[in-house]
């Protein structure tokens, strides 16, 4: 990006090396580009002292959260005119003195005053380092910080309420109940170990089993929310694949809504893949639509054919196309023998026509008649579609977790009570089975950052934009 070399020069030439968390810091926390407002941010025990070098009227201690209107000067040089708040700690984003300064949305006035800033002693702003503060200073755990970033990208409402779900803490109350229950599950074991005289074994290990296994239940409905919860954040990449003339084009063009894509009676008039986004009641779908997949010796064909191959391999979901109006040819046969019933919805295609095709041929698949000329069949095609995109989804909690990192983590800690289950199966000693609970533990501290690495942070913090 543009600005990304100029932040890496104001770095390189104002940030001093002992950067450490009691720095006052500063950036320009809106988008670069022409608007009517940006933003440039500070935070740090600073903020205020900073700032009000540069304000030609200081900002009033006993006027927090107000917006102050005032001048940034340069010397006695009018920079901009703005509108300044003071949020004091630790009522404020960062959990400490923040300031904000909002001047007219350009380049050039958001720079110069974020140069004027830098020059007072704020240092600039590592990406994701507000937030990271507002981790360190205990305002959010690792689950809401992440949240924030996936609020930014959000591509559908949908992405958007799911992230600020979690960013209000809905799935770190639940990550840290679980792990909650597993600490008092280690407890009463211990307990056990302490006073073996009142231990009857076989009833701890059954109690202890039973408790395991719920706690493991709830973390593999969280962990099936996963599939969801990927395509809401990043689409469902669906693939229109057939042979020749079956209806492809005709199919994305009336999903999409749109003439988008070249339709013809001509056998192979799509050569390339054509993709295309819509929203299917706040599900983002990446439609592929595709050459027709047949044996052919044209060179440009035969690339187009291999495209729409890997375009197949690559898709969570496939549309195969086929033309009802004419019996199965032995094309439709091949394709139909490599594809998965499981990810695949036929589309019975030119139900306008006298019907052909041979339906109990494809009694495997799930299928749906269609007209793509008439728009005929698409409704029920959409709905198959989104309920495709919510499938795996159990419990009503409406949570859908997301982030890879948290469906690793929440597959690593499974995995360690299916190994405590394993322990208490062969009967193996009370010691055993702490160790596996306590790497569930671990798993799960990882998760809202209770028990993490300074290097997890840093890789989480790094993928931010500056400012935020
Ligand atoms: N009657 C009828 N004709 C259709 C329907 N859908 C598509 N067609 C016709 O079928 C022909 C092929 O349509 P396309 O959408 O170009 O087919 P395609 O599968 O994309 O073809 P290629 O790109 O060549 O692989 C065109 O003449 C369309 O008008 C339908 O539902 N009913
Ligand atoms: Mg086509």
């Amino acid at each position: 990006m543009l600005y990304t070399t100029y932040y890496r020069d104001i770095i390189n030439i104002m940030n001093n090396a002992n950067n450490c968390q009691n720095n006052t810091i500063a950036a320009i926390a809106t988008a670069l580009g022409e608007g009517a407002v940006g933003i440039v941010r500070l935070s740090g025990d600073n903020a205020l002292a900073t700032a009000n070098k540069i304000l030609s009227k200081p900002l009033a201690k006993d006027k927090p959260k107000c917006l102050q209107y005032c001048h940034v000067l340069s010397g006695n040089t009018v920079v901009d005119e703005v509108l300044a708040v003071y949020m004091p700690a630790p009522h404020s984003y960062t959990g400490e003195n923040v300031v904000e300064i909002q001047c007219h949305g350009g380049v050039a006035a958001l720079q110069k005053i974020l140069a004027l800033c830098l020059t007072n002693g704020a240092v600039m702003a590592e990406p994701g380092e507000f937030t990271k503060r507002a981790f360190l200073n205990g305002r959010i755990d690792l689950t809401q910080a992440e949240a924030v970033m996936d609020i930014i990208r959000a591509k559908s409402e949908t992405a958007l309420q799911m992230a600020l779900r979690t960013q209000q803490g809905e799935l770190s109350a639940k990550i840290k109940k679980l792990r909650g229950s597993l600490v008092d599950i280690i407890v009463n074991l211990e307990a056990k170990i302490d006073y073996p005289e009142d231990d009857i074994e076989d009833v701890t290990y059954s109690d202890t089993h039973k408790n395991i296994t719920d706690i493991k239940i709830k973390l593999e409905q969280l962990l099936a929310t996963g599939h969801t919860g990927k395509i809401l954040r990043e689409g469902l990449r669906v693939a229109i694949v057939g042979r020749p003339n079956v209806g492809k084009s005709s199919l994305l063009n009336a999903l999409l809504e749109e003439e988008r894509a070249i339709v013809s009676a001509y056998a192979g008039t799509t050569r390339d893949v054509i993709e295309e986004q819509i929203l299917l009641n706040g599900v983002p779908i990446i439609l592929s639509d595709t050459a027709g997949i047949h044996n052919t010796d044209n060179y440009v064909e035969k690339i187009g054919v291999e495209r729409s191959r890997s375009t197949l391999e690559n898709a969570q979901l496939v549309l195969c196309v086929l033309d009802s109006s004419m019996q199965l040819t032995s094309e439709d046969k091949d394709l139909l023998k490599v594809l998965n019933p499981k990810n695949t919805l036929l589309v019975l295609n030119k139900n306008d026509l006298p019907q052909q095709i041979e339906k109990d041929k494809l009694t495997t698949f799930t299928s749906f008649t269609v007209s793509s000329k008439n728009k005929d069949g698409l409704t029920e095609l959409k709905s198959a579609i989104q309920k495709y995109a919510y499938s795996g989804t159990q419990g009503d909690s409406g949570i859908f977790v997301q982030n890879v990192r948290h469906l690793d983590l929440l597959q690593k800690a499974v995995q360690s009570l299916q190994n405590a289950t394993d322990t208490i199966n062969n009967k193996m000693p009370y010691d055993c089975v702490i160790i596996d609970l306590k790497n569930a533990i671990a798993d799960l501290g990882e998760i809202t950052g209770e028990q993490v690495t300074d290097e997890i942070i840093n890789k989480i913090f790094a993928k931010f934009c500056v400012g935020k």
